[in-house]
């Protein structure tokens, strides 16, 4: 079975039950993500083989995490154990025109404090034929991008393929920083995952009729994106967009770009209810990276990592449960959600 390692910071995730803000909670559901392990269990439930690595402290709630992940199929065994805490991050559930929030207690958390040389790449990658990170990780220290850095290039040099979310977070780096760090990672990056407003923010990257007010470009402004992060980054083989337009908290048009060989592909279009968007583009990541692996043509790849990342907007939590078949079923349909 092919094999994926995803790398990044793994937290408690709190939220009050139903729709209820933390100011009226007192109770809190306990579950767990972060972009690089929300990957890991996609792919896991896609049917590959997927090894999250990561550091965790030596206590009950890292272990239940392991023991949670490891019930879904994500291999744990490369997980380095040490340092004092979990990051924790509570998220309110949004509603009509009220937008969900996060937010994060993750200061020193262990990967944080991870030091690069406590990894070994040789082991980590035994078997492995691509590697995928985000820009959160290399935002969380110093010494967690240099060891994302070094990761990264370590794959590049194994042959192995190498995908990166920007995923920008405000909460956790200035733009100037992100930008500078990332152009870093990016030199070992085969397939960039992006939107536009992360394009512009940590790269400098806009299409002329941006307008990050009102959401969405047109399609030649998605493909101006692309076309300048690939002349920015010359090794990139790809670059791959989710296309959403923000009708409510609960309602979003979803479809997606992938530009490669200097040809833009889209997706079609879905309109979607949503009922957790947190993961929606990891699960678009996943399905991206089971494409590639699995060799599908870039047309199919990228209808098929909306179609995943559609269906994960069903689910609550991090996490996507989807698996291949529902995939295939709805990539059958004709997009009402009826087969
Ligand atoms: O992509 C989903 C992430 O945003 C969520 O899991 C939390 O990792 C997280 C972060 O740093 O925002």
């Amino acid at each position: 079975m092919k094999r994926v390692v995803t790398f990044g910071e793994v937290m408690l995730r709190l939220c009050p039950p139903g729709y209820l803000r933390l100011l009226q909670a007192t109770s809190l559901e306990m579950t767990f993500g972060g972009a690089e392990v929300n990957v890991a269990v996609s792919l896991a439930q896609l049917g590959l083989d997927a090894r999250f690595v990561t550091r965790l402290p030596k206590n009950d709630v890292a272990q239940a995490f392991i023991n949670q992940v490891r019930g879904l199929g994500v291999d744990t065994t490369k997980i380095l154990r040490g340092g004092e805490r979990m990051g924790v991050y509570f998220v309110e559930k949004g509603a009509s025109q009220r937008a969900s929030t996060v937010l994060y207690d993750r200061a020193n958390s262990a990967i944080a404090e991870i030091t690069p040389d406590e990894l070994n790449w040789d082991e980590i990658f035994e078997g492995a034929t691509a590697f995928h990170t985000t820009g959160i990780t290399p935002a969380l220290s110093d010494s967690a991008a240099a060891a994302a850095i070094v990761g990264a290039k370590a794959a590049k040099e194994r042959g192995i393929s190498v995908s990166c979310d920007l995923n920008y977070r405000k909460k956790l780096w200035s733009s100037e920083k992100a930008g500078r760090v990332m152009g870093e990672l990016m030199p070992y990056v085969d397939w960039c995952i992006a939107n536009e407003e992360d394009a512009e923010t940590v790269f400098g990257i806009k299409a002329a009729d941006t307008n990050l007010t009102s959401g969405a470009l047109s399609h030649d402004g998605y493909i101006e994106v692309a076309q300048k992060l690939v002349a920015r980054f010359p090794n990139l083989k790809g670059v791959a967009i989710t296309l959403r337009e923000s009708y409510s908290a609960s309602r979003n048009g979803w479809s997606g770009m992938l530009y490669t060989d200097s040809t833009a592909h889209f997706s079609r279009h879905y309109d979607i209810d949503i009922v957790d968007r947190v993961g929606g583009g990891d699960s678009f990541a996943a399905g991206l990276i089971y494409s590639l692996v699995n060799g599908k043509s870039a047309q199919d790849a990228i209808e098929f990592a909306i179609a995943a990342s559609c269906l994960k907007h069903s689910i609550i939590g991090d996490f996507s449960y989807i698996k291949l078949a529902e995939v295939e079923t709805l990539l059958k349909g004709d997009g009402s959600g009826r087969v």
